[in-house]
């Protein structure tokens, strides 16, 4: 049958329709609403009503800490105040089929896994958007943790003297590395631009742009090769509309190969792209209901 799958990120929420083989069809995409919990609600109602009578199943991945079927932000600026939000009753009050409920990072680690499984045991998944998040898979089991939290790799520390995170910590990666965090570390008329734009500065030969997107580069490079030497990683896969951007993984890659060769972990983009969090989630909900 076919599933409906839906990745609610920081910035836009993609939802498409999967068949069994893994081909996206009738795919779109709507900025996600940053108020409140029934902004997010009225949302996904109008998102997921058209195609309720013509899939089998509903399978979500979205930011924040997802655990029994509730999203809580874990940096809050991310999403809006969401604590304990009701999602899968949401989904359930939308459409009476069965669901599933998972982290983005940790779907986009699942969907990105199944491309190199037959050479790896154990891989990570790293997401640079709005955030940072990440899934993990260890000994070709993806890890969702008891409380939904594993794989929250953004919020390793990079800079103990950097300033606040949304989550409530110090210079976490998320907090150097992130999107948002590019975009913020350049204003423009009091204003904090786009990492988009930051981007195109840095191409433009800005050197200020580019110390921005070099710091993050250098920030997820450290996180990586904790990560790395921590858990033994056979690769790292890397996506999010920062992570795919054009010259940022070799930057990265360069950050990694600064560092002794124990810490250099092999790095590619995601293979589905901008798909992965949507084909994950489908793969998951097909693997648990
Ligand atoms: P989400 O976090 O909702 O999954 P994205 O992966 O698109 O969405 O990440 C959004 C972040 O990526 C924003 O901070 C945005 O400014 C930035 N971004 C979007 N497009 C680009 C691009 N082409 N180059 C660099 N940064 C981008
Ligand atoms: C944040 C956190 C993670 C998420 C990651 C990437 C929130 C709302 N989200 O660290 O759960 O996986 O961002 O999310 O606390 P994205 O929005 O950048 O795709």
């Amino acid at each position: 049958g076919n599933v409906l799958a839906l990745d609610i990120g920081g910035t836009k929420i993609a939802a498409a329709m999967v068949a069994q083989d893994g081909t996206l069809s009738e795919r779109q995409q709507i900025a996600t609403p940053h108020g409140d919990a029934a902004g997010l609600a009225g949302a996904l109602e109008k998102l997921i009503t058209p195609w309720r009578n013509r899939v089998d199943l509903i399978a979500v991945a979205s930011t924040g800490i997802i655990s029994q079927g509730r999203l809580t932000a874990l940096n809050p600026r991310n999403l809006g105040g969401l604590s304990g939000f009701p999602l899968q009753d949401c989904l359930r009050a939308v459409a009476d089929l069965p669901n599933v409920v998972l982290n983005d990072g940790q779907a986009a680690a699942w969907a990105e896994y199944q491309a190199v499984q037959e050479t790896c045991d154990n891989a990570l998944f790293v997401t640079v958007s709005t955030g940072v998040g990440g899934g993990i898979i260890w000994n070709r089991k993806l890890l969702t943790g008891r409380n939904g939290l594993a794989g929250h790799i953004g919020h390793t520390a990079f800079d103990p003297q950097g300033g606040l995170c949304g989550c409530g910590r110090r210079g976490c990666v998320e907090s150097v590395a992130s999107g948002t965090a590019i975009g913020h570390a350049m204003m423009e008329n009091a204003r904090p631009l786009g990492a988009e734009q930051v981007f195109e500065r840095a191409r433009a030969g800005n050197g200020d742009a580019q110390r921005v997107i070099s710091r993050s580069a250098a920030a997820v490079a450290s996180m990586l090769a904790d990560m790395h030497i921590s858990l033994d990683l056979d690769v790292v896969m890397m996506g999010g509309s920062v992570g795919l951007a054009e010259g940022y993984r070799e930057k990265v890659a360069h950050a990694l190969n600064q560092l002794p060769a124990i810490y250099r972990v092999a790095l590619r983009s995601a293979h589905h792209r901008q798909d992965s969090g949507l084909i994950g989630a489908a793969l998951w909900a097909r693997a648990t209901l």
